[in-house]
């Protein structure tokens, strides 16, 4: 099961106490128990999806309830960035998307297809928590983490304490808490902060948030074929971005070190959590952390059927439950949860956000700054 439906937290809002949070990042134990659960089925690794409960709105009504003119009336063009995030021209091609080979068969990897794209510009970082500042200062922004008062934190991420105050652990993926206050300026609780981690890449944005962000930019989400085919770098057949090896333990992708997933993220690359953008090397196409690091949203509705029939521009089914999102994350590894691969995918409710996924934009042309 690739999507832990969460039907079952209904009212569990109202359940939960007020949580205090230790305001860091504790060593965590005991998470053997989950590590087994973990285990258990390739395809309910936690990589997977924590959702709302609630029911999935349309996403155009959505993206425009939160967007920036429904949310601060009359901001004026001024206030875009005045110098666009870093973009990356990828020139136009065809590539095979999605392979013959799965390695995640329910997640609708196959069949390999022949895709045709036209040039795009992809942000060359996944967007920090510094750029979405940088939006909500201008805009007045609430995310919908911030609406709903909590999102999902992985339990490694929590002191014991909160652990225990948290009942609701999802059945399917007790990994994942919903925690109250949690939301992009306070990933692991109200008593956290990320006053000292400005270049991270931004955490608790749903499909809706990073819609309403990349708009205001001047951009749009990139489409699942541009993600994967960006991913790629323009190498053929490759599984991993970058590397030069078919493996991640060759040790150019941030989930390096991070083995047995849930026990996973030992910090052997230096880092628990996730990582300041940029701090491993970029892919063929100058991209950084493609895969892993965050999870990232693209505009494409979930299906797992697909033709295979070439196609060009590809935007995904016209509608649909969740948004797909690409790329692993920190606490994806081979021996657990194998989806950090170009090829691989998952999906949560376009309301849905947690503490392992965040995005980058796209754009048909590079934004001006006006
Ligand atoms: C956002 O606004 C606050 C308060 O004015 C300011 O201190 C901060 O530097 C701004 N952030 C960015 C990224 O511009
Ligand atoms: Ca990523």
């Amino acid at each position: 099961m690739a999507a832990p439906a969460l039907g079952s937290l209904g009212g569990r809002r109202a359940a939960l106490a007020l949580l205090v949070l230790l305001p860091q990042l504790v060593p965590r134990g005991g998470a053997a128990a989950a590590g087994e659960e973990a285990g258990a089925g390739a395809g309910s690794c936690g990589c997977g999806a924590p959702q709302r409960p609630g029911a999935p709105s349309s996403s155009a009504a959505a993206a425009h309830r939160y967007s920036r003119e429904a949310n601060a009336p009359g901001p004026s063009p001024g206030q875009r960035p005045q110098v666009p995030a870093k973009m990356v021209p990828i020139p136009a091609g065809v590539f095979t998307m999605g392979t013959d080979d799965p390695q995640i068969r329910q997640d609708g990897e196959a069949p390999a297809r022949r895709v045709t794209l036209d040039a795009f510009h992809m942000d060359a970082y996944e967007v920090s928590n510094a750029d979405f500042e940088k939006f909500v200062n201008a805009t007045g922004y609430l995310t919908e983490a911030e609406k709903f008062g909590d999102s999902f934190v992985f339990e490694g991420m929590l002191s014991e304490r909160v652990k225990t105050g948290v009942r609701q652990a999802v059945a399917a993926a007790p990994w994942w808490l919903p925690v109250k206050g949690a939301d992009w300026r306070h990933p692991e609780g109200p008593d956290s902060t990320v006053a000292h981690r400005p270049d991270h890449p931004v955490l608790h944005v749903s499909w809706n948030d990073a819609a309403a962000y990349c708009a205001w930019a001047g951009k749009r989400l990139p489409t699942e074929a541009e993600w994967e085919y960006s991913c790629r770098g323009g190498l053929r057949d490759r599984l991993f971005p970058g590397a030069t090896s078919c493996s991640p333990e060759a040790g150019t992708t941030p989930t390096s070190g991070r083995a047995e997933f849930p026990v996973a993220d030992t910090g052997e690359d230096g880092f628990r959590g996730t990582a300041p953008v940029a701090s491993f090397p970029p892919n063929a196409y100058g991209l950084y952390d493609m895969v892993g690091n965050v999870w990232e949203w693209t505009s494409d509705w979930w299906a797992v059927h697909h033709s295979a029939e070439d196609a060009r521009n590809p935007k995904g089914p016209p509608s649909g439950k969740d948004r797909v999102k690409k790329g692993g994350s920190y606490m994806c590894h081979k021996s657990y949860c194998y989806r950090y691969r170009c090829a691989a995918r998952s999906q949560n409710t376009p309301d849905s956000s947690a503490s392992n996924l965040g995005f980058r934009c796209a754009a048909d042309r590079l934004p001006t700054a006006s």
